[in-house]
């Protein structure tokens, strides 16, 4: 993080220079050096703001393992209803118990269909001006009609992405999970996350595993 020298006047211009850093793992983001005056400011914002939650599987309930439903069986939730730090925002969703079917992670996971189509959400804290990645596994409960569950992920309101997942020859022991990824810019110093089910009837979309990154910021050179 070296500033150009000011006293060296045949000095050549500072080049940007790519430092690329890893996104914990998950893959790996760019980062552009612009000078060690925007790295202080940014460094200064990061001590003056909260510092962001833990936002993992494990402390979010990411994976819907709580609270606990009756092994081989599931419990519909209606909108206002908590799971964990989880709360069912519209219709209602299934919360499926270990042995119901299969797990992406854990023992149990959410249809995003309940008696109709629902959606839940959580608050993560955030630092603005830092990007985050929210993964998921996604399938689709393969009880019945119709083949391709579709869903919606919003974030703080917006529709971030719609998704869907075709569940032809998936059953409860093969569900087919796939991992799936939306990333988001914070502006703010929290994030509202949402999975909606957007197909009717009882056999929704089926999440699991939520998990939230954070990743460096992108800086553009000017
Ligand atoms: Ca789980």
């Amino acid at each position: 993080m070296t500033a150009p020298s000011a006293t060296t006047e045949t000095r050549a211009a500072p080049r940007a220079e790519p430092v690329t850093t890893p996104c914990e793992g998950s893959g790996r983001w760019r980062q552009w050096r612009a000078g060690a005056g925007l790295l202080s400011a940014l460094a200064a914002l990061a001590t003056v703001t909260a510092a962001p939650a833990d936002a993992t599987s494990g402390s979010s309930n990411g994976g819907f393992e709580t609270p606990r439903v009756q092994p081989h069986t599931f419990q519909t939730l209606p909108a206002g209803r908590s799971i964990g730090a989880w709360t069912v925002t519209r219709g209602t969703v299934d919360l499926v118990g270990e042995g119901f079917w299969q797990a992406a992670n854990g023992a149990q996971s959410l249809d995003l269909n309940g008696d109709t189509s629902g959606a839940v959400s959580q608050t993560f804290s955030t630092l603005p001006l830092v990007k985050y990645e929210i993964g998921y596994k996604l399938a689709g409960n393969p009880g019945g009609p119709p083949a391709v569950k579709t869903g919606r992920v919003r974030i703080n309101g917006e529709v971030a992405r719609d998704f869907s997942f075709d569940a032809t020859g998936r059953s409860f022991a093969g569900m087919g999970y796939v991992h799936q990824k939306v990333s988001f810019v914070a502006t703010g110093l929290s994030m509202t996350v949402e999975f909606a089910g957007t197909v009717p009837g009882v056999f929704g979309p089926v999440i699991d595993d939520v998990t939230v990154k954070s990743c460096l910021v992108i800086i553009c050179h000017l």
